[in-house]
């Protein structure tokens, strides 16, 4: 997602149909089938970051669309994040292979309440990428875990995912505790998840709004600057 991503319109018809059909594919819940689209794409020489923004993204976009207007229920809903993550493992080891070492470590997790991780799995993915540990500490998490992860990893950023409008405000009670620990000095705090909006972030007095995974990748980075400067 750092690079320049061509758009839907501008590709040629053959991959227009492809990633349609990956799209279709995806809201039917047909994770062989989304695979073998992912597989073909890859095979064509397209770039990972394209067939999650075309094929992936896109097809999950018509999913939370038809899923709000009630079309689409909760199992067919699974099904589809089933086949969108079956393709994220094909594309996992293309998204996080990185010739650079380590610039720094974040704890990654979907803050309590909330189960969705199709956003911060990528998220991780991209960050490793970019030479970043990330110890991931899954969904439905609160605030002792992510404390105890940033203080057993030594960790400089926290990333935290949040879907849902009613799991949101949970943010703020995990950065409430990063101050009573004394930690909030020392712990740059991103956050994201299609809910959030960059008033939300500074109202609960989180250091970065990302809007999606290279943006969070971009803010992740720019920290680390800022701590070597500051070193
Ligand atoms: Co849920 N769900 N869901 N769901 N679900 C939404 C979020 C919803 C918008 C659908 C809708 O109504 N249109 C709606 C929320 C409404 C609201 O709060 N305003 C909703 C609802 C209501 C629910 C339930 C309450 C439904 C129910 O049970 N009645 C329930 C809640 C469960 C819970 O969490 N307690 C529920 C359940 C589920 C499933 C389990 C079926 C499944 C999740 C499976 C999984 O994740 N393993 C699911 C799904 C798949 C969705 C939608 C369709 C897709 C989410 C997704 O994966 N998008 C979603 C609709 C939507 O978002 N439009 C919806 C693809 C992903 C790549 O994007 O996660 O936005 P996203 O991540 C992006 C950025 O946001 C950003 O970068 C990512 C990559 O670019 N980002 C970060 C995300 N996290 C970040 C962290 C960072 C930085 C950037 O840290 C540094």
């Amino acid at each position: 997602m750092t690079q320049e991503l061509i758009p839907f319109e501008e590709l040629p018809e053959e991959l227009q149909e492809l990633y349609e059909d990956m799209q279709d594919d995806l809201y039917e819940g047909l994770a062989d089938k989304v695979v073998e689209g992912t597989r073909k794409a890859l095979d064509m020489g397209r770039s990972p970051h394209e067939i999650l923004a075309h094929g992936l993204v896109a097809g999950m976009d018509i999913v939370g669309e038809d899923f709000g207007a009630g079309v689409l229920f909760v199992p067919e809903v699974l099904m589809a994040a089933k086949a969108m993550k079956a393709a994220m493992e094909i594309l996992r080891p293309l998204l996080t292979q990185t010739g650079a070492q380590r610039v720094g470590t974040i704890v990654l997790g979907t803050v309590k309440g909330d189960i969705h991780d199709i956003g911060k799995n990528l998220v991780g993915m991209m960050l490793e990428g970019a030479g970043f540990e990330v110890v991931d500490v899954g969904i439905n998490t609160d605030a002792d875990t992510f404390i105890q992860a940033l203080k057993e990893h030594d960790a400089q950023l926290l990333g935290m995912s949040a879907l849902l409008t009613t799991t949101m405000p949970y943010m703020k009670v995990v950065i409430d505790r990063l101050d009573e620990e004394g930690l909030r000095d020392q712990v740059k705090v991103l956050v994201g998840g299609a809910p959030l909006s960059e008033a939300f972030a500074e109202d609960i007095g989180a250091d970065a709004y990302c809007e999606d995974a290279s943006v969070a990748v971009e803010m992740a980075k720019k920290f680390m600057d800022l701590y070597r400067r500051a070193a």
